[in-house]
């Protein structure tokens, strides 16, 4: 990749909205990413595989457990703060914000909210220290918008849960040391239980060939007859509401990154334009680029402004599912259409590796669906104005 000359987009002024904590934590992130991420991630994507030396480099920052209380290893940062660590994740690669959004949000806390102390004394500061890698099991091969109809099952054995089923395009699986799992119990309710690498039966096959993501490892997590102890049961919430709670946290970071994305595309298009000569002249004076260009920073500074948003109701508890819902689809959807007309002003160095864009474009379409697609989102925010469910 090209030297990252990155200048982060702020059309309205957003920095004052933001305290000198919350600039701090997002500078030392963006800061982190320029020396850690954008020399190596080019490569890594090409090759498909996971940059495992920048765990390291996202627990210091704070990007593991950023909200989890220090007591159990976390940073005991607010929501804000949360926000623009992924903002500048994703800004690097939408792979590296998936490893520590799943971490953060879909692994350290459901432990956290769900898990009793022992379960949190035992896992949370080993993920937060990048120790441990945790992963998330909801999809399956038969159920990924309609994760209530998943057949993973667990079944009371005595001294032990005996775990049967398979869940499917797991970001982290193939290397995970932990695996937050949602099965059904006999009567049919949803629980989460804690899955470690190393108990019999228990399979991580990597998911080869895929366009997108490319720098995060994605698999699948096989349970045949696998014996879970009984302590590794989370005990505070069962049913579908357990896992869609942590999907509300990690949908929000989502909203962020996705934004981060977003403006490295449009900085690098912009930078492309007024160095690219053509006719004699920048590319960027003529109207149909500026018009491409004009529309990138509103739209951003609308999903900036949407989000700043968001994050304070979420800082005050207010945030509901559906606005957060409304905020990764929007934010996500923006981002890939900017991704798309950022390409094209860059013509066919765009296509290249030497730029970053085309490796967005490719990680987006997989963000527009993961944490639920761009048309779940759209049905989250058609039930919450009409009081009508629209999915079945
Ligand atoms: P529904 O009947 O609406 O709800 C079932 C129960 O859940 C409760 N509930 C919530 N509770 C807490 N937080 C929320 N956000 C909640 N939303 C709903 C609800 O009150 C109900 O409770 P109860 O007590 O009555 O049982 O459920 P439904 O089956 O109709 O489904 C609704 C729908 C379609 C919106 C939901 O299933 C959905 O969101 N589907 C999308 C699936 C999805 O997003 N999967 C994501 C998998 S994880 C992932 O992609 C990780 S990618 C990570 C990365 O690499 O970054
Ligand atoms: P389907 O549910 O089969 O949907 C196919 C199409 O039908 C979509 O366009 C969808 O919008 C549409 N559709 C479905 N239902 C309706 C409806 N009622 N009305 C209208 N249209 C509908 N999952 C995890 O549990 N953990 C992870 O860590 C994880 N990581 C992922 C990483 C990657 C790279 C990817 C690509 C996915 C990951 N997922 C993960 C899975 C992801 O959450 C699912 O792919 C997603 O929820 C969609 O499920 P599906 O792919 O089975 O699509």
């Amino acid at each position: 990749m090209a030297q990252d000359l990155y200048q982060a987009p702020d059309y309205f002024n957003l920095d004052e909205l933001l305290t000198e904590e919350h600039k701090l934590i997002r500078d030392s992130a963006r800061e982190w990413v320029k020396r850690d991420v954008s020399p190596i991630i080019e490569e890594y994507c090409q090759k498909a595989e996971f940059p495992h030396q920048i765990v390291k480099g996202l627990a210091e920052i704070g990007a593991f457990g950023s909200y989890i209380p220090e007591k159990y290893g976390g940073m005991g940062l607010d929501q804000m703060s949360y926000g623009l660590i992924m903002q500048e994740l994703e800004r690097g690669d939408s792979g590296v914000r998936s490893t520590a959004s799943v971490q953060t949000s879909l692994v350290m806390y459901p432990i956290y909210k769900y898990g009793n102390e022992e379960q949190r004394m035992k896992y949370l500061p080993k993920l937060a220290s990048g120790e441990f890698i945790g992963s998330f099991g909801l999809t399956e091969p038969d159920h990924g918008s309609n994760p209530g109809g998943m057949v993973t099952n667990i079944k009371d054995m005595g001294d032990h849960y005996l775990l049967n089923g398979a869940k499917m395009w797991i970001s982290n699986a193939p290397f995970a040391d932990v695996a937050v799992v949602w099965a059904k119990n006999e009567e049919g309710r949803i629980k989460g239980i804690i899955v470690e690498r190393g108990m019999e039966g228990f399979s991580t096959p990597t998911t080869h060939n895929k366009w997108s993501l490319r720098a995060s490892a994605t698999g699948e997590l096989i349970f045949d007859n696998v014996k879970v102890p009984k302590e590794n049961l989370l005990p505070n919430k069962d049913g579908l509401g357990a896992p869609l709670g942590c999907l509300d946290s990690a949908r929000y970071g989502i909203a962020w990154g996705a934004i981060g994305a977003a403006m490295d595309c449009y900085d690098t298009a912009l930078r492309y334009a007024t160095e690219r000569i053509q006719f004699k002249k920048p590319i960027a004076s003529y109207q149909l680029q500026q018009k491409k260009l004009a529309e990138m920073i509103t739209e951003i500074t609308k999903a900036q402004l949407l989000t700043w948003r968001l994050g304070t109701l979420r800082d005050e508890g207010k945030a509901t599912t559906a606005q957060i819902s409304m905020a990764k689809r929007n934010n996500v959807d923006m981002a890939l259409k900017i991704a798309r007309e950022a390409r094209q002003v860059l013509g066919a160095m765009g296509i290249t590796g030497e730029y970053s864009i085309m490796r967005h474009m490719m990680n987006l379409e997989s963000v527009i669906t993961y944490e639920g697609t761009h048309d779940i989102h759209l049905l989250i925010t058609g039930m919450d104005i009409t009081g009508i469910p629209a999915f079945k």
